[in-house]
């Protein structure tokens, strides 16, 4: 991680997004759309995009991927964003994404994008035949974040690394243009016990989008029978619950699944053991899908209604893509000013 200072002394502004690659999950939910709220509900400007440019770099449907974003966009709404208070867009409305990429893209260091383990989770073997795009994905996402000079970044544990990668290329492109302050080194918000959610049937492999089992994850738009039978069905081991956190060691779908109950109930793990600890996944299971119920039913209900009016959504995308450019707009010109660019 960068040791350089941070020196930004603009206001405070948040950025996250999430890309149209399938239906957000309860990992989704826990990880980030949580904290997107509760930062928007303090007050601060927020920017919650979703990144159609991401998208891009795997294999995709052209033709699903405008209904995905409306899609993506009704699940930020219905999990409690509000589109008169934060910003709700499409990234690829905003071309000075792609203009700001560009130029941190001869910042960044091929060596720093070596590093990067999610670039290896999501090509394994197969690196040789990965897109361009999918290698410089975290250039972008800095490009995402520092084009709105944002300052905190709400995301899951899994974008830590990406984040480091941001504050770096910050803090290299003020070094090497002398302009020191230009941009904010952007922080991650992590937090709470959601912050990593495992699949339902590994707990080793993070709950995700692209998982081919439908049963490893629990989607934001799955009915209370389907929730009920997913947790049912959830892999465990057949000791009960620990009574304290210790006694999750080396079990990590009864980690995961406790991790849940807490997320979902917005208490810590210590409380969840304290109630259940000593008690077998028969008891467990039913309070655990009982609380997933009541928790999700009405963001599930919430996202049919606001499907149900595709032209609706479009006119909030609009208005939010107008919102983000006027505030990109002299960001962009000022790194092109940096760099020396004509005109
Ligand atoms: N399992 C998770 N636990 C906690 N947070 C998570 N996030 C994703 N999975 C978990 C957080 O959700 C935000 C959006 O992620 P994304 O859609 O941009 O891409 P991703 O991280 O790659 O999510 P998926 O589900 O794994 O998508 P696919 O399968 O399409 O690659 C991020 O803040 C992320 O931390």
């Amino acid at each position: 991680m960068t040791d350089a200072a941070n020196t930004y002394s603009g206001p405070q502004r948040i950025l996250s997004g999430m890309q149209p690659t399938g239906q957000l999950h309860l990992g989704n939910y826990l990880g980030a759309l949580v904290n997107w709220v509760a930062l928007q509900e303090r007050g601060a400007e927020c920017f919650y995009c979703i990144v159609d440019l991401h998208a891009i770099t795997m294999p995709h449907d052209p033709k699903a991927l405008p209904d995905a974003v409306r899609s993506a966009a009704a699940a930020y709404m219905a999990a409690g964003v509000d589109p008169s208070r934060s910003a709700v867009f499409a990234q690829s409305a905003v071309p000075a994404h792609a203009e700001l990429a560009w130029i941190f893209q001869c910042v960044a260091r091929l060596g720093w994008l070596e590093r990067m383990t999610q670039f290896k989770d999501k090509t394994g073997k197969d690196a040789e035949r990965a897109s361009v795009g999918i290698f410089t994905y975290p250039v972008l996402q800095a490009a995402d974040i520092l084009v709105y000079k944002a300052t905190h970044v709400p995301v899951g544990e899994d974008q830590k690394q990406h984040l480091e990668l941001a504050r770096d290329i910050a803090a290299r492109f003020m070094r090497e243009f002398d302009c020191e302050g230009a941009f904010p080194l952007p922080e991650p918000v992590i937090q709470g016990p959601g912050a990593r959610i495992m699949s339902l049937r590994d707990g080793t492999k993070k709950m995700s989008k692209s998982d081919e089992s439908d049963a490893s994850r629990i989607n934001l738009v799955d009915d209370a029978d389907t929730i009920a039978r997913k947790i049912k069905k959830a892999k465990t081991d057949p000791e009960p619950l620990p009574e304290t956190a210790e006694g999750l060691q080396n079990r990590p779908e009864a980690a995961n699944l406790a991790g849940i109950y807490a997320a979902l109930a917005g208490t810590s793990l210590e409380t969840v053991l304290t109630e259940f600890g000593g008690k077998g996944f028969g008891v467990f299971k039913p309070a655990l899908a009982d609380l997933a119920v009541a928790k999700l039913a009405p963001i599930s209900a919430e996202y049919r209604r606001l499907t149900g009016d595709p032209a609706e959504i479009d006119r909030i995308l609009q208005r939010g893509a107008e919102r983000a450019r006027a505030v990109a707009a002299p960001v962009i010109a000022e790194a092109k000013k940096i760099v020396g660019f004509w005109g």
